[in-house]
């Protein structure tokens, strides 16, 4: 690892360099280093919850100044319906999703981020339809069945439903990267729970549901500062006729 003194003296004869062969100074961009993880074990159910590693931050060079953390969640399945059962038409509202939380181990800056992939729909509803199929069921004293279809229902599907959330560390804004720095694995955990509504502003109906499966990728960025190749380029051979002076001036003493 350079000293801080000696790659800010680098920076500056970067700058001197380019400043004297005429060019305007090269620009110090942003270094990204991915380390994601899609997790093969998926799908997964609501309910389940899980561990993974990702690399540490580890260059020996140059230091480390951001930490994002992303997460996308993907619903692969499900769905939530109302079926009307009431002589009146009204209005009804189904929702359904899964909540997925990730955490890290790092002891001086836990990560939390909190995907949301969810589908939420209201409509109106017209008044039960008339000998539906599907299977009878007895409420109230009455005996009703819905197939869970046509304009007395609503209906979410939650296949591709996706959300994502990043959180981001940064060295200038006083986070402490520390345990994001060496050659080891930092363990990350993830928990989920289930997400399912139904409301209605009509006395009778019927609700039937199947819970989503939902896969998810996390990607943590590490970035730093680090002069750009081409800028190193220009660089190497603006030195290269300065160390040939010197080796020049070096054979004429001797
Ligand atoms: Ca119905
Ligand atoms: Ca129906």
């Amino acid at each position: 690892m350079l000293s801080a003194t000696t790659k800010a003296a680098l920076l500056a004869l970067l700058v001197c360099v380019c400043l004297a062969v005429g060019r305007a100074p090269a620009t110090v961009i942003i270094y990204t280093y991915d380390s994601t993880v899609d997790d093969p074990r998926g799908p997964f159910s609501f309910g389940e919850s899980g561990s993974f590693s990702l690399p540490q931050y580890n260059d020996p060079v140059w230091d480390l100044e951001t930490v994002t953390v992303t997460v996308t969640g993907v619903a692969v399945s499900g769905y939530n319906v109302f079926d009307s059962e009431s002589d009146v038409p009204g209005w009804a509202e189904v929702s359904l999703g899964v909540d997925i939380t990730v955490t890290s181990d790092t002891p001086s800056a836990p990560v939390v981020t909190l995907v949301i992939p969810r589908e939420t729909k209201r409509q109106d509803v017209a008044a039960d339809e008339a000998g539906e199929a599907g299977t009878e069921v007895l409420f109230l004293g009455h005996t009703v069945n819905a197939d869970f279809a046509g304009a007395d229902s609503v209906k979410v599907e939650t296949d591709g439903a996706a959300d994502a959330e990043t959180v981001m560390l940064a060295k200038a804004a006083g986070d402490d990267l520390s345990d994001w720095v060496g050659t080891g694995q930092i363990t990350w955990h993830f928990a989920s729970s289930l997400h399912a509504t139904h409301s209605s502003n009509v006395p009778l109906g019927q609700v039937e549901s199947e819970p989503p499966q939902f896969n998810f990728t996390a990607v943590v960025r590490y970035e730093n500062l680090e002069p750009e190749p081409a800028s190193l380029l220009l660089l190497a051979g603006a030195l290269a006729p300065v160390l040939v002076r010197r080796r020049r001036r070096r054979a004429a003493r001797a």
